[in-house]
């Protein structure tokens, strides 16, 4: 038959270049079908993450804000890391990941009466497994969110080693539902999870 080569008896069906098309065919769907159900399973662990009453988080997810302290510079990741950076060497050492919310009740100054103390109770970001620490427990921080006008640091202390604690500010925490961050972080704590509107 003219134009027709018999393969060889040792070619395999796999040389021959239609199959090896559909053969890499099939290897690119099968690459972008695992890429999408990557994609698939991390927006219904996105859907399924708490992220506070009404969502408030969801919109800082990953967003990071630091403050430079001493010798260190430290760097908070809402919902996601934080980490003490040496400003000598540039060293990273991890502070914990996010693990859950939970509420504080802090002593501040009165808003409307400077110079007075009031009670708050305050939303707490806590973060754990950080890094081995020598002599002390694995890293971790706790963040305690007030409400302020920007998404910053504003304070960072380490009150026994490698435990620590900061103080943030965010507008995500200033108006939940018409109420009070205050009140809010107050139903948080009772239910251990956000109230969801009634649809
Ligand atoms: C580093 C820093 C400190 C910490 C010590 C513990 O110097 O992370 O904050 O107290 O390690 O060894």
């Amino acid at each position: 038959m003219p134009g027709y080569h018999k393969p060889t008896e040792d070619a395999s069906i796999e040389d021959f270049p239609q199959v090896r098309k559909a053969r890499d065919a099939l290897e690119d769907a099968e690459s972008t079908l695992s890429s999408l159900q990557s994609d698939l399973e991390s927006h219904k662990a996105s859907l399924t993450k708490d992220y506070w009453h009404d969502d408030v988080f969801r919109a800082l997810d990953g967003s990071c804000v630091s403050t430079e302290a001493g010798e260190y510079t430290y760097e908070l990741c809402w919902m996601k890391s934080a980490s003490q950076k040496s400003r000598k060497t540039g060293m990273s050492v991890g502070l914990g990941n996010f693990g859950k919310f939970s509420t504080e009740v802090v002593q501040d100054i009165s808003p409307a009466h400077p110079g007075k103390l009031v009670e708050d109770e305050r939303l707490v970001l806590q973060y754990s497994d950080g890094h081995y620490c020598w002599n002390g427990p694995n890293r971790s921080i706790k963040v305690i969110v007030e409400c302020g006008e920007e998404n910053r640091v504003l304070k960072v202390w380490e009150a026994e080693i490698c435990v620590y604690s900061m103080r943030a500010s965010s507008p995500a925490v200033c108006k939940v539902n018409g109420a009070d961050a205050s009140a809010a972080a107050k139903d948080y704590g009772k239910q251990g999870k956000p109230a969801k509107d009634e649809l």
